[in-house]
């Protein structure tokens, strides 16, 4: 069981090598928002997670945490987060923090949770409750800069897997780390490809002129308690 996705390893590898899931990412109308979004040229970053969030007891809500630190590359990366099918917040759909894609980089702890990593935040912060949250249709997307805190509602059914994608998108002109080009799961991109029909999505990056930054592993250190 891995608990960042909440199935075993297996499953996941079987999902990811889903066409489906890699042609999804793509479509023109994620495209065109992120496109007007950045008024630049769009790329769409190769690693999409899947969750099957299950309501297993090792498997944990996802912490409150920023993605910069573990997608890193340009600030102007984009989550886009959607569920596959409704997903009402009894069903632990994902919040934001009101106003926190504003805070810059915030110190870290090591948690619970997909991403292992939590912000630290302090009691007395006001900032801390102003959480937004609300009920996903099919369809439905929330999408937010690399700083903006979220996490996941914790699951109030016992029987009944959250099935959501995390997709990135940055301007493509802004540097990209290179595992956002990696897949997510134990698979080379040969292996993902095995079975699909058409190759006009397969290594779509390398067609393209890109620009790469480091790697900064201080990012995801936890700092010493701040409060
Ligand atoms: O779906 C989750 O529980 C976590 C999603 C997330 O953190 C993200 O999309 O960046
Ligand atoms: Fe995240």
């Amino acid at each position: 069981m891995r608990t960042d996705i909440g199935v075993s390893a297996a499953a996941y590898n079987d999902v990811q090598k889903l066409e489906s899931v890699h042609a999804l990412p793509h479509h023109p109308k994620l495209l065109a928002l992120y496109k007007t979004l950045f008024a630049d040229e769009v790329l769409v970053h190769a690693r999409h997670i899947i969750r099957m969030i299950s309501p297993h007891p090792a498997v944990f809500p996802t912490p409150p945490h920023q993605d910069f630190p573990l997608i890193q590359g340009t600030q102007n990366t984009w989550t886009c987060w959607f569920p596959l099918g409704d997903c009402p917040r009894e069903l632990g759909s994902l919040k934001v923090l009101r106003g926190s894609h504003k805070l810059g980089y915030l110190p870290l702890k090591p948690a619970k949770g997909a991403g292992a990593i939590a912000i630290q935040t302090c009691p007395w912060e006001e900032h801390e409750d102003d959480w937004i949250e609300g009920d996903f249709a099919l369809g439905d997307v929330l999408t937010f800069p690399a700083f903006t805190v979220h996490k996941a509602l914790p699951s109030q059914f016992p029987d009944r897997i959250r099935l959501s994608f995390d997709v990135r998108y940055q301007p493509l002109s802004e540097p990209v780390e290179e595992k956002s080009l990696l897949p997510h799961c134990g698979l080379t991109w040969e292996q993902v490809y095995e079975n699909w029909h058409s190759d006009e999505l397969q290594y779509y990056w390398r067609r393209l002129p890109l620009t790469y930054s480091g790697w900064n592993p201080k990012l995801l250190q936890p700092e010493r308690r701040i409060c």
